[in-house]
C-alpha cells in the first residue's frame, strides 16, 4: 500500500515537473530565436559580397561601385549614391564596426532583438526602407523589375530567371512594387518568429536566388 502511495506521489511530481519544464517560456523563445538566427545567417551570406568569409567595408565598396556602374550614373549622381550606400553600410550592415565575423553579426542581432523587439523591428524597418530608397533610382516610390535586378546583381545574384521569379512573387502592378511592400518583406525575414507563416524573401533565398 505504502509503495503504491509513494509511486503515485512520485508520478504526480514527475508529471508536474515535466509540465513545468515544457511550459517554460524560455524553451519556446529559444526555438523561435534559433529560427531567427538561421535567417540572420542567410542575410550575413548576402552581405559577404566578395565571399571572403567576413563582412567589412570592402564588401560595401564592391556593392556600391557595381551599383553605380549598372545604373550608368552621372558623376553627381554617383557621388550621392556612394554617400547613401556608405551610410547604409556603416549604420545598417556593420553597425558602426569596421569588420564583422558571422558570430559577431549574430551576437549583435541577438542582443538587439532580446533587448527590445519593438526597437529592433523599427530599426530593421528604417534600414530596409533606406536601401529601398537607394534602389529606387528614378525616385517614384516603387521598385521596377530593372531596379530590383540591379540591386540583386550588385550582390552577385545573377540568375535572371530566379531574380525574375523573386520579383514576380511580390505580385507587381504595372511592373512595379511599392518600396513599403519590399521593406515589409525584408522586415518579415528578419523578425518573423513563426516558421509556419509565409516568408517571401526566405522562400526566394531557398529557391536559389
Ligand atoms: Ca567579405
Ligand atoms: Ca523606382
Amino acid at each position: 500500500m505504502q509503495i503504491i502511495l509513494y509511486s503515485t506521489i512520485y508520478l504526480f511530481l514527475a508529471l508536474n515537473l515535466n509540465d513545468e519544464v515544457a511550459s517554460k517560456p524560455g524553451k519556446m523563445s529559444n526555438k523561435a530565436l534559433d529560427f531567427l538566427v538561421s535567417k540572420w545567417k542567410l542575410l550575413y551570406t548576402w552581405f559577404d559580397i566578395n565571399e571572403d568569409g567576413k563582412v567589412d567595408f570592402s564588401d560595401g565598396d564592391l556593392q556600391r561601385s557595381r551599383f553605380s556602374n549598372l545604373n550608368h550614373l552621372s558623376d553627381a549622381e554617383k557621388k550621392t549614391i556612394l554617400n547613401q550606400f556608405g551610410k547604409w553600410w556603416t549604420e545598417c550592415v556593420l553597425f558602426g564596426k569596421s569588420e564583422l565575423t558571422e558570430s559577431d553579426f549574430i551576437e549583435g542581432m541577438s542582443n538587439k532583438w532580446e533587448t527590445d523587439k519593438k526597437v529592433f523591428r523599427k530599426m530593421m524597418y528604417t534600414c530596409n526602407n533606406m536601401i529601398g530608397n537607394i534602389v529606387d533610382t528614378n525616385n517614384d516610390g516603387s521598385i521596377t523589375k530593372e531596379e530590383f535586378e540591379v540591386i540583386l546583381k550588385t550582390g552577385g545574384h545573377n540568375n535572371s530567371p530566379l531574380d525574375e521569379k523573386f520579383f514576380e512573387d511580390y505580385h507587381p502592378i504595372d511592373d512595379k512594387v511599392p518600396i513599403s511592400v519590399m521593406t515589409d518583406s525584408w522586415v518579415t525575414l528578419l523578425t518573423l518568429e513563426d516558421s509556419t507563416k509565409p516568408d517571401l524573401v526566405k522562400s526566394a533565398i531557398e529557391f536559389g536566388v
